[in-house]
């Protein structure tokens, strides 16, 4: 392993919050009505005025407070804090109007206009890329069976020591990453390494707070993916691993049943078949 140098809280924070300004995703926020403004944010600070009742919430407790939300914009954390504690629940109404292939939270570390990548492909690696090899195969199908020809299954994962490319030191840009596009069958096959859980950072303000809460800090281990055709509805999803730790309680609460891939071993290596359906845009 090349990587000597831990990841800071600080560094993957900074990161993700230049990153999520990158993808401009504010497009479209003017649209919002003031009677959308209004109901909504003052529900959000009645819930957290009803706590501050509920629970006898104290001037010392009120200046901690701001003092740890100053912290988590000073570390670049906002990114990391909201995907965790609150994307799954928007993701949830997202659902509720989805056909097709369950999704799930895109998290802090997606990066847009990586390789693309054939669809018999081996994921941009290091030589020495530590970890368990996984040949990750399937198929792109709109909702009524037809395969989809040309899909693009953009897929990110953490690496053996749980770090993602572009938000740690020491890893090549795009390690871990790609574009695979799909043949004539709607098929690919993408040979990986099996991603491992995933452990918020411990040094920085959302760590803090998490051991403060006395909750546990982890994810299980996981592969993101966009899947993507022209006419057809994106899916954001991710998907885990059957036995693995922490399936049954991530933090993030990002896990559905139907996401959950159970590899087989062959010729030494794990193997596993998903397919994906797109409902039309
Ligand atoms: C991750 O890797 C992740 O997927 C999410 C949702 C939040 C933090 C780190
Ligand atoms: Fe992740």
């Amino acid at each position: 392993m090349t990587s000597t140098q831990n990841p800071t809280a600080a560094g993957s924070g900074a990161s993700a919050t230049e990153a999520f300004r990158a993808s401009r995703p504010q497009a479209g926020a003017a649209e919002v009505s003031a009677e959308r403004v209004s109901s909504v944010v003052a529900a959000v600070l009645d819930g957290v005025r009803a706590a501050i009742r509920e629970h006898n919430v104290t001037y010392p407790e009120y200046q901690a407070a701001k003092q740890w939300l100053i912290e988590i914009g000073e570390g670049g954390e906002w990114p990391l804090f909201l995907d965790v504690f609150i994307e799954h629940v928007v993701e949830q109404n997202a659902a509720a109007t989805q056909e097709g292939t369950k999704g799930s939270i895109l998290g802090p570390y997606y990066l847009p206009d990586q390789q693309r990548l054939p669809a018999v492909t081996t994921l941009p690696m290091r030589p020495d890329e530590p970890g368990v090899p996984l040949v990750f195969a399937g198929q792109v199908r709109d909702t009524a069976g037809r395969p989809l020809a040309g899909a693009e299954v953009d897929i990110w994962q953490n690496d053996a020591a749980g770090y993602y490319s572009g938000f740690a030191p020491d890893i090549p840009a795009g390690n871990l990453r790609g574009v695979v596009v799909t043949d004539d069958q709607g098929r690919f096959e993408i040979t990986t390494i099996q991603p491992v859980p995933y452990q918020i950072p411990t040094d920085g303000p959302t760590g803090k707070l998490i051991e403060a809460a006395g909750w546990h800090p982890w994810r299980p281990a996981h592969l993101h993916l966009l899947v993507r055709a022209p006419g057809h509805r994106q899916i954001t999803t991710q998907l885990y691993f059957a036995g693995g730790e922490w399936l049954d309680s991530d933090v993030a609460t990002a896990t559905k049943p139907e996401l959950v891939l159970d590899p087989v071993e062959r010729d030494g290596r794990l193997r596993v078949d998903y397919d994906f359906v797109l409902e039309p845009a």
